[in-house]
């Protein structure tokens, strides 16, 4: 038996050790842990209610607007306020552009790696790249020329010893397997998305004045003045060049990302049956489509045992968190998070440390469950969700993926499919999100103004107490905020995030978290070179920081991989 442990996991938000054991080339069991600590709840006590989402927003860099729109949610629900229609529809710009952008972000930069051998790419013949890359869509920088000028790129790194973001991969490992014209293609994308990226984020810019952390939230709509006549507001001209920002997003997504994502899959399509896990998928859905927020584009539900035939409800008084494997004091019952508390109590190794001892408590991480019940969030559950209920964009985009790829429905559970998934759900917002402006600029030319409700602005208008929760389905997943008003200020505060879900350690009763569970079974060709980890972690798209809510000061160290 093998025991390998990887830590910190590298290129995600935050840290995460895996700890793993290998029988006969498999992961015969895992842990999930993370080592590092904040507790921005515990801040939040006292704090005027109104304030949270600006202190909540910190919680993470990388999924920037999530915390704070699940912050104001939860205080609306407390407070039982009513959110103006312009303000959802600008939410839903600002929620949509977040999860384009994250997704591209994390399949280029965070997880193609894991597929692509950039050093292959150097043996490509650059007009096979472009032959090939032609084949999938009519992109127009697909040319010889051009993929020849990032190969000297490339190779102009390598010759120097300078591999900058490419450094420290397992480059050359047998689980490769892309020809060098799709490693090259891949390779030239990988770039492009750096500079597109930054170009169609600049909607957070117009609409909350920047990004990351943009600024225009507020409990009970959102702050960015409306007024066709002021160049200090959102007008027309904004508006037409969010237009714009928006059909860049979308173009990449249907001719780059999407092609290269099935591309890549066609080759790897025995991950279709690796990394399922738990097989129990949870979703809070998203987008409002009115005012107020009930009725949503994408349906909240529940999936259990990979059962597509039955989507459950959601209710927000059956999820609550453990603390058995995790670092904080509790007696050991599961508790709602009105009641949960969040007392670091640390009694892990002293570091440096080689591994940690997990019959005892094992990570920052707590454990969440629904009726007792692990599941796993993130797009392959929103997907699953949407796709089990009958929502006809999403049945449309899966079948369009099932069919090219050539497999069935359950292909999707698994590492593949989640990987798949956030490239369905990708497109189906990026073809959304012009919807959503269109409904707000008829809602503004037929003469409404308004973005904020401001009924319930005075503390002295709120109830003695009141409690709220606010759900917000982020990129990675169902991320909930819930919140205790006494007084006018916050009594009890929780986030239980999305990476909180997926990270989890063991439950009291044993239960794996879902990547703990994804892990088992996955096969390993090299215990030192254990890429195929990486794979099923990285579908996940993991934030640490979300995950505890920390920030990690020394981010930088290299990925370190023991095995004994
Ligand atoms: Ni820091 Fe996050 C998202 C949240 S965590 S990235 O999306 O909430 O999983
Ligand atoms: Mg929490």
């Amino acid at each position: 038996m093998a025991k390998i442990v990887i830590d910190p996991i590298t290129r995600i938000e935050g840290h995460l050790r895996i700890q793993a054991e290998v029988n006969d080339g498999r992961v015969t069991d895992a842990w999930s842990s993370s080592t590092m600590f904040r507790g921005i709840e515990k801040i939040l006590q006292g704090r005027d209610p109104r304030d949270a989402w600006y202190f909540t927003q910190r919680f993470c860099g990388v999924c920037t607007t999530v915390h704070s729109i699940a912050s104001i949610r939860a205080v609306e629900n407390a407070l039982d306020i009513t959110v103006p229609y312009n303000a959802e529809m600008i939410r839903n710009l600002i929620i949509g552009i977040q999860v384009v952008q994250d997704h591209v972000i994390h399949f280029y930069h965070l997880h193609a790696l894991d597929w692509v051998d950039i050093t292959s790419g150097l043996k490509a013949d650059p007009v096979k790249s472009a032959a090939l890359a032609a084949s999938l869509s009519d992109w127009p920088l697909n040319s010889p020329t051009y993929f020849k000028g990032v190969q000297e790129k490339l190779s102009t790194f390598v010759n120097k010893g300078r591999l900058g973001p490419f450094a420290n991969a397992y480059w050359g490992h047998p689980a490769y397997k892309l020809p060098p014209e799709a490693n090259l293609m891949a390779t030239a994308h990988y770039l492009e998305a750096l500079d597109w990226q930054r170009e169609v984020i600049k909607i957070h810019a117009i609409l909350g004045s920047k990004n990351p952390h943009p600024q225009t939230f507020v409990v009970g709509g959102m702050a960015i003045p409306i007024d066709p006549a002021s160049q200090n507001a959102l007008n027309a001209e904004k508006l037409a060049e969010i237009g714009e920002l928006l059909k860049k997003a979308r173009r990449f997504v249907e001719q780059v990302y999407i092609p290269d994502l099935l591309a890549v899959a066609s080759y790897y399509k025995e991950w279709a049956g690796i990394g399922a896990g738990i097989g129990n998928y949870m979703t809070y859905g998203e987008y409002p489509r009115e005012a107020g927020g009930k009725k949503l584009w994408l349906p909240p539900g529940i999936i259990l045992n990979r059962d597509l035939s039955r989507v459950c409800p959601v209710d927000h008084r059956k999820v609550a968190e453990y603390v058995d494997n995790s670092w904080y004091e509790g007696d050991g019952k599961p508790l709602h998070p009105w009641e949960g508390s969040t007392e670091a109590h640390y009694t892990g190794p002293a570091p440096p440390y080689d591994m940690i001892d997990t019959n005892a408590k094992y990570s920052w991480v707590k454990s969440p469950r629904y009726e007792e019940k692990a599941m796993e969030v993130g797009p392959l559950a929103k997907i699953l969700v949407a796709y089990a209920s009958g929502h006809a964009p999403t049945r449309g985009a899966v079948d369009m993926v099932l069919k090219q790829l050539g497999v069935g429905p359950e292909a999707l559970f698994s590492t593949l499919g989640r990987t798949a998934a956030r490239g369905i759900e990708t497109l189906l917002v990026a073809r959304e999100l012009p919807v959503w402006l269109g409904n707000l600029t008829a809602s503004i030319g037929g003469g409404d103004y308004t973005a904020h409700n401001n009924e319930r602005w005075d503390p002295a208008d709120w109830p003695a107490e009141a409690s709220g929760y606010g759900f917000h389905d982020a990129p990675r997943g169902a991320l909930g905020h819930w919140i205790r008003i006494k007084e006018g200020k916050i009594l009890n505060y929780q986030a239980v995030v999305p990476s909180t879900w997926n990270a989890s350690p063991r439950d009291a009763r044993g239960e794996r978290g879902a990547y703990e569970a994804a892990l088992v079974g996955t096969p390993i060709a090299d215990p030192n070179k254990p890429l195929e980890i990486l794979r099923t972690i990285h579908s996940f798209d993991p934030c640490l920081a979300c995950a505890v809510h920390v920030t990690d000061p020394e981010g930088n160290e290299l990925i370190n991989v023991k095995v004994s």
